[in-house]
């Protein structure tokens, strides 16, 4: 049996961690049985999660979890679709991945509007007395990792200008498909379905979720892979499951 490491349901999400959530669509698209384990994060082989413990063997990161899964168990996430596709497909995660992920941290983290329940959810471990310091040095700690990676060195609105020419791309392409290869789900929907799903987020109004709720295909498509993959969640970031 597969362990998924991940964060645990938060904001209506499965995960507040798009890439925890793309590596259960994946185990779910694969039809893999796996279990879901919330404390493993200090135990993690590269300080992220998620990752996977598959009969003692553990793999990190999504994209390496998502290949484990192609090699080991001989899933073929891109059946009939052409090199192009593929090719289209691995650019549009990365896209999603080290770009609008990015947009989203520091949206999210900036954002003063977060709800006050959001806050208390997500926070709840911390023990109350501690969680303002404790929200400021994540905050902090925020900072320096989007300054590093680059994107925090631009100021919030050029940020929002390149989270929402990703969004509009991701729903340009998607057009009226019902998935974004086509008519059945491809592994790059995992992907897509993890982030748009976390943007779209009630919990954050960001001009990230708004640039987002004006493409109504993107909600209808989150309906349509939550149908597929979390009926029993009935809705995900506002939008009903639907076939
Ligand atoms: N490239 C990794 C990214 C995973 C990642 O960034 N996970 C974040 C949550 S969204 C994390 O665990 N961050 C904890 C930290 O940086 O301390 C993947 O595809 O799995």
């Amino acid at each position: 049996m597969i362990t998924l490491y991940a964060f645990g349901l938060a904001f209506g999400l499965p995960d507040p961690s798009p890439f925890v959530t793309k590596a259960e669509v994946l185990m779910k698209m694969a039809g893999l049985a796996y279990r879901i384990d919330n404390t493993g994060f200090r135990r993690a082989p590269k300080g992220k999660l998620p990752y996977i413990d598959d009969d003692g063997e553990r793999v990190a990161d999504s994209t390496f979890i998502r290949w484990h899964l192609e090699h080991k168990y001989h899933v073929d996430f891109e059946k009939g679709l052409s090199t192009e596709q593929r090719a289209i497909g691995w650019a549009f995660e990365k896209m999603a991945e080290d770009n609008l992920y990015w947009a989203l941290v520091d949206a999210v983290g900036s954002t003063p509007l977060i709800s006050p329940k959001a806050r208390r959810d997500f926070f709840q471990k911390i023990p109350a007395p501690v969680r303002p310091l404790m929200i400021a040095f994540i905050r902090r700690q925020l900072k320096r990792t989007l300054y590093g990676q680059g994107m925090g060195r631009h100021n919030h609105a050029e940020i929002v200008a390149l989270g929402t020419r990703s969004i509009a791309a991701i729903a340009e392409f998607l057009g009226t498909k019902p998935f974004f290869m086509g008519s059945e789900p491809a592994g790059v929907d995992a992907t897509i379905f993890a982030f748009v799903a976390g943007t779209l987020c009630p919990h954050f109004d960001t001009p990230l979720r708004t640039a987002a709720e004006r493409h109504n295909n993107l909600r209808h498509y989150i309906g349509r892979m939550t149908a597929r993959y979390y009926p029993e969640f009935g809705e995900i970031a506002g939008c009903k499951a639907a076939a």
